[in-house]
């Protein structure tokens, strides 16, 4: 029977050196940003998953745009919350320890977490790169929002949708206002499907500085496209160097490949695996045992929580 004694895991803890985390959406919820899953894994009307594919820049670049923009402008007034400098505290103390995450959102590199020991398995939100095929143009820490004018967030709705026979254009847009409760100038939610986005032209998307000709995308790993060699090489010869003690799988549902692999690798490797998630069903791959632990509920209460012991108060 898995274990949730936080007793028994500090003592491991504390008596480990080679540690690893891998890192999913859950770990961000805390900060208020919305996981993949989460509520569906819906964006709109859209399975994130479905927008977050090189088929689907291609047929609609400028929907993609609008669905990467609003989670780097999420993400930007997101704030770490003390999961993410609890595990910047322990790449500090113990430099054999890991973290690779699946994030995009650049919460752990704002929580100070020590960039050597930090691993992002699927790229960044505010890395943009070109997508014309010869040219290699790519800047990372694009914090500019909107990355584009035509990107903003929008305070009030587009023009008045099409009116129906029995209402004016006025009549519709206020009614559509009302139903939005938007009266006031407030940012819009565009994550509601009821908001509507209007098409972009191509040319108002974010285009390449130095070829002038190719559209900018997000430096994120999309669905079907490889992990950084670099990373996955590094990844693999760490794993090579020896035993591991404990392996850490934090909010993640342990879906998406190769990422996922990790935690039956490291068990391979002799790491006892300690799972924090909101759902008690995610333990990821492969079975827990009686050496593993299982902590249920908030990762960013809990993992303050459980490193306490190497950490201190956070
Ligand atoms: C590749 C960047 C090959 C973009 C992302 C083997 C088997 C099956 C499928 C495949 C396979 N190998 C490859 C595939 C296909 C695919 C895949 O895995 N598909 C899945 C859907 C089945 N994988 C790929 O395409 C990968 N590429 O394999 O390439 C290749 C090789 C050579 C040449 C060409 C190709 C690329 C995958 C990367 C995709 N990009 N992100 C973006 O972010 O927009 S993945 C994206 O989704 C996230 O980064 C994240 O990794 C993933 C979502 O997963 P989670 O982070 O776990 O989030 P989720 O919402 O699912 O779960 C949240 C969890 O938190 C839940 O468990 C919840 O309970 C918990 N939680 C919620 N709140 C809290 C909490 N826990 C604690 N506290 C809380 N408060």
């Amino acid at each position: 029977m898995v274990s949730s004694d936080v007793r028994t895991f500090s003592e491991h803890l504390k008596g480990s050196k080679r540690i690893m985390a891998l890192l999913g959406a859950g770990i961000s919820a805390a900060s208020g940003l919305p996981t993949f899953r989460g509520a569906g894994g819906l964006w709109r009307s859209y399975d994130a998953t479905e927008l977050a594919t090189p088929e689907a820049f291609e047929a609609n670049p400028d929907l993609v745009w609008q669905f990467y923009s609003y989670r780097r402008h999420m993400a930007l007034n997101a704030k770490p919350n003390p999961a993410h400098y609890a595990l910047a505290e322990l790449a500090k103390r113990n430099k054999e320890f890991i973290t690779l995450t699946q994030n995009v959102d650049g919460l752990s590199q704002r929580a100070n977490h020590p960039l050597d020991q930090l691993h992002l398995l699927h790229g960044n939100l505010f890395t943009v790169k070109c997508t014309s095929f010869y040219c290699n143009y790519f800047r990372e820490n694009d914090f500019t929002d909107p990355i584009v004018p035509a990107l903003a967030i929008p305070k009030n709705l587009p023009e008045p949708p099409p009116y129906s026979d029995d209402k004016t254009a006025e009549e519709a847009s206020e009614s559509l206002q009302n139903a939005m409760g938007t009266g006031e100038q407030t940012e819009l939610d565009i994550s509601d499907e009821r908001i509507p986005l209007a098409p972009l032209e191509r040319e108002l998307l974010p285009h390449c500085p130095e070829c002038k000709e190719g559209l900018l995308r997000p430096g994120v790993v999309w669905f079907g496209e490889a992990l950084p060699s670099h990373t996955l090489d590094f990844v693999d010869d760490w794993m090579k160097e020896g035993r591991i003690d404990l392996m850490l799988v934090i909010g993640t549902s342990s879906r998406v490949m190769p990422a996922a692999g990790y935690t039956e690798m490291a068990r391979s490797k002799g790491a006892r695996i300690a799972v924090v998630n909101m759902d008690g069903k995610d333990t990821g791959p492969g079975k827990l045992t009686s050496q593993d632990w299982s902590f249920q509920g908030d990762a960013g209460v809990l993992v303050p929580e459980i490193l306490k012991s190497v950490i201190g108060e956070i």
